[in-house]
């Protein structure tokens, strides 16, 4: 089949617009540390129960890949976690997709730098836990 050229260039450029896109979100998105990376690993623990996060203080060392298990015990309500690094909660640092209870997920945090970040649901944004990463 033979297209008309201006049919040819519209696709074209067609063409070139998605694969700029998606070059865009490539370098937009989370870097995700490759798994030989040789950093220590933590795990802590968050837990949604009664609309609440628990613990609300949890620390790290710093430089350390932490493992955040997240657990949902609220039967029936949508809790997404979120880590954030700053506190406007523009900086997303990791997440969990938002799931209805009984759920549970593990993401993963690269090595942080000493300072204080916050845990916060996107479903119920008066979820909030605070993550002390010290030396
Ligand atoms: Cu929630």
């Amino acid at each position: 089949m033979r297209l008309p050229p201006t049919r040819l260039v519209a696709t074209a450029a067609l063409v070139v617009t998605v694969v700029t896109a998606c070059n865009g979100a490539v370098a937009a998105g989370p870097q995700i540390p490759p798994a030989s990376v040789s950093r220590p690993v933590i795990q802590r623990t968050l837990t949604a129960h009664g609309i609440e996060l628990k613990p609300a203080d949890l620390t790290a060392p710093a430089g350390s890949d932490i493992l955040i298990a997240f657990d949902n015990a609220d039967p029936g309500v949508p809790h997404g976690l979120v880590l954030y690094g700053d506190a406007a909660h523009t900086i997303t640092l990791g997440a969990a997709p938002v799931v209805v209870g009984p759920d549970h997920q593990v993401f993963r945090v690269a090595g942080l730098a000493l300072g204080r970040y916050q845990f916060s649901c996107v479903v119920h944004p008066m979820m909030v836990a605070n993550l002390v990463v010290g030396s």
